[in-house]
Protein backbone atom coordinates (compact mmCIF):
# COMPACT_ATOMS: atom_id res chain seq x y z
CA UNK A 1 0.00 0.00 0.00
CA UNK A 2 3.05 2.59 0.74
CA UNK A 3 4.32 1.27 -2.29
CA UNK A 4 1.96 2.89 -4.20
CA UNK A 5 1.80 6.36 -1.81
CA UNK A 6 5.92 5.78 -3.17
CA UNK A 7 5.50 5.86 -6.60
CA UNK A 8 3.31 8.77 -6.52
CA UNK A 9 5.43 11.04 -4.77
CA UNK A 10 7.94 10.18 -7.57
CA UNK A 11 5.87 11.10 -10.05
CA UNK A 12 4.63 14.44 -8.65
CA UNK A 13 8.43 15.30 -7.82
CA UNK A 14 9.12 14.03 -11.82
CA UNK A 15 6.42 16.27 -13.00
CA UNK A 16 7.74 20.11 -10.73
CA UNK A 17 11.23 19.15 -12.12
CA UNK A 18 9.59 19.84 -15.51
CA UNK A 19 7.05 22.05 -15.33
CA UNK A 20 9.89 25.04 -15.61
CA UNK A 21 7.16 27.70 -15.45
CA UNK A 22 5.49 26.18 -12.73
CA UNK A 23 2.11 26.68 -14.65
CA UNK A 24 1.06 23.40 -13.67
CA UNK A 25 1.08 22.33 -17.65
CA UNK A 26 3.30 20.60 -18.79
CA UNK A 27 4.93 21.56 -22.57
CA UNK A 28 7.01 19.69 -24.68
CA UNK A 29 9.05 22.32 -24.90
CA UNK A 30 9.91 22.23 -21.01
CA UNK A 31 10.35 18.44 -21.40
CA UNK A 32 13.11 18.86 -23.54
CA UNK A 33 14.83 21.46 -22.28
CA UNK A 34 14.86 19.79 -18.66
CA UNK A 35 16.48 16.47 -20.68
CA UNK A 36 19.22 19.15 -22.24
CA UNK A 37 19.82 20.60 -18.49
CA UNK A 38 20.30 17.63 -16.81
CA UNK A 39 22.53 15.59 -19.75
CA UNK A 40 25.37 17.91 -18.16
CA UNK A 41 28.16 16.25 -19.83
CA UNK A 42 26.20 16.57 -23.15
CA UNK A 43 26.61 13.10 -24.51
CA UNK A 44 22.63 12.92 -25.40
CA UNK A 45 21.91 10.86 -22.72
CA UNK A 46 21.06 10.81 -18.57
CA UNK A 47 23.31 8.61 -16.51
CA UNK A 48 22.41 7.76 -13.12
CA UNK A 49 24.79 10.24 -11.56
CA UNK A 50 23.40 12.96 -13.90
CA UNK A 51 19.59 12.25 -12.68
CA UNK A 52 20.37 11.66 -9.42
CA UNK A 53 21.96 15.04 -9.35
CA UNK A 54 19.23 16.76 -10.80
CA UNK A 55 16.34 15.16 -8.21
CA UNK A 56 15.63 16.88 -4.96
CA UNK A 57 17.57 16.62 -2.36
CA UNK A 58 14.61 15.00 -0.70
CA UNK A 59 13.93 12.14 -2.90
CA UNK A 60 16.51 9.54 -0.85
CA UNK A 61 19.22 7.30 -3.64
CA UNK A 62 16.83 4.61 -3.71
CA UNK A 63 13.71 6.38 -4.89
CA UNK A 64 15.64 8.36 -7.22
CA UNK A 65 16.79 4.55 -8.32
CA UNK A 66 13.38 3.34 -8.73
CA UNK A 67 12.73 6.79 -10.93
CA UNK A 68 15.79 6.46 -13.04
CA UNK A 69 15.13 2.73 -13.81
CA UNK A 70 11.70 3.56 -14.71
CA UNK A 71 12.60 6.21 -16.98
CA UNK A 72 15.03 3.58 -18.51
CA UNK A 73 12.25 1.48 -19.02
CA UNK A 74 10.19 3.91 -20.97
CA UNK A 75 12.77 5.18 -23.49
CA UNK A 76 13.97 3.50 -26.39
CA UNK A 77 16.25 0.69 -24.91
CA UNK A 78 16.80 -0.39 -21.46
CA UNK A 79 20.79 0.05 -21.33
CA UNK A 80 21.26 1.73 -18.14
CA UNK A 81 21.33 5.25 -19.65
CA UNK A 82 18.21 7.40 -20.57
CA UNK A 83 17.91 9.09 -24.11
CA UNK A 84 15.81 11.52 -25.61
CA UNK A 85 13.18 9.27 -26.14
CA UNK A 86 12.09 9.46 -22.67
CA UNK A 87 11.05 13.06 -23.36
CA UNK A 88 7.97 12.05 -25.28
CA UNK A 89 7.51 9.20 -23.40
CA UNK A 90 7.08 11.38 -20.21
CA UNK A 91 4.83 13.65 -22.17
CA UNK A 92 2.61 11.33 -23.14
CA UNK A 93 2.14 10.08 -19.60
CA UNK A 94 1.99 13.68 -18.31
CA UNK A 95 -0.21 14.88 -20.82
CA UNK A 96 -3.21 12.83 -19.58
CA UNK A 97 -5.86 15.61 -20.44
CA UNK A 98 -4.11 16.07 -23.95
CA UNK A 99 -3.22 19.64 -22.98
CA UNK A 100 -1.10 19.82 -26.41
CA UNK A 101 -4.48 19.70 -28.05
CA UNK A 102 -5.50 23.40 -26.80
CA UNK A 103 -3.29 25.23 -29.39
CA1 LIG B 1 4.74 24.64 -17.49
CA1 LIG C 1 24.95 12.69 -20.16
CA1 LIG D 1 17.71 3.40 -21.81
Amino acid sequence: MSEQCFTNEVDVENFKAFDLNGDGILHFSETFTTFRDVDTNDDGVWSFEEFADKCSPDIPPLQAQIAFDFADTLDSAVDGVIDSSVTCAFFSIMDVDSEKSSF
